[in-house]
């Protein structure tokens, strides 16, 4: 397995639609396989295919933060929101697109996915707690927003600051 870079914010490819998955190839399961490995290495809870550079509808994530506890690593290929419920929840997200920046983002509480899986089958469920906080999170990814654009516009370009900032010190570095 192969630890990818992960992009950095601002770069254009984080802004772009990616592209819905034909058929689960074998490239495609390393890609997944590569992206899992990735994640759980940053750590983060879940991690989109554009943020590694590779404008494909698939997305990973494992919410199970309790160390002791079996991981649930899952893979979805063109993940669509069915539902979404009335009910609002405000969590404190991060990115690993936007290391060590942190903003309360309210997000429906409940959401309903309905995606391809590892193995080609069709897959539908309803997410709640951090899981919906998640998926919703890494949809944004495959459709180009990131949880600064739900911001007030003086908070997001004072982080977009920071990130331009940090890139111009590790590519000198
Ligand atoms: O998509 C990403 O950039 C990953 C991001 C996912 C996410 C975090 C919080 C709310 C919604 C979506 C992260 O994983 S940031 C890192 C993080 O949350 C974390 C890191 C270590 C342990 C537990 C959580
Ligand atoms: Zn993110």
């Amino acid at each position: 397995m192969t630890l990818l870079p992960i992009l950095i914010h601002p770069d254009p490819r984080l802004k772009k639609i990616a592209k819905p998955v034909g058929e689960v190839t074998k490239a495609l399961r390393t890609l997944a396989d590569d992206m899992l490995q990735t994640m759980y290495d940053a750590p983060g809870i879940g991690l989109a295919a554009p943020q590694v550079g590779v404008l494909q509808r698939l997305f990973v994530m494992d919410c199970i933060k309790d160390q002791d506890a079996k991981p649930e690593p899952t893979v979805l290929f063109n993940p669509e929101v069915t539902w979404v419920s009335d009910e609002m929840n405000t969590y404190e997200e991060g990115c690993l697109s936007i290391p060590e920046q942190y903003a309360d983002v309210e997000r429906p509480a409940e959401a309903r996915v309905r995606w391809m899986d590892i193995n080609g089958n069709d897959r539908e469920e309803q997410f709640d707690g951090l899981w919906a906080t998640c998926v919703q999170h890494e949809i944004d990814h495959l459709d180009g927003k990131l949880f600064i654009d739900y911001l007030k516009p003086l908070k997001r370009q004072m982080i977009t600051r920071k990130m331009i900032k940090l890139k111009r010190e590790k590519a000198r570095a």
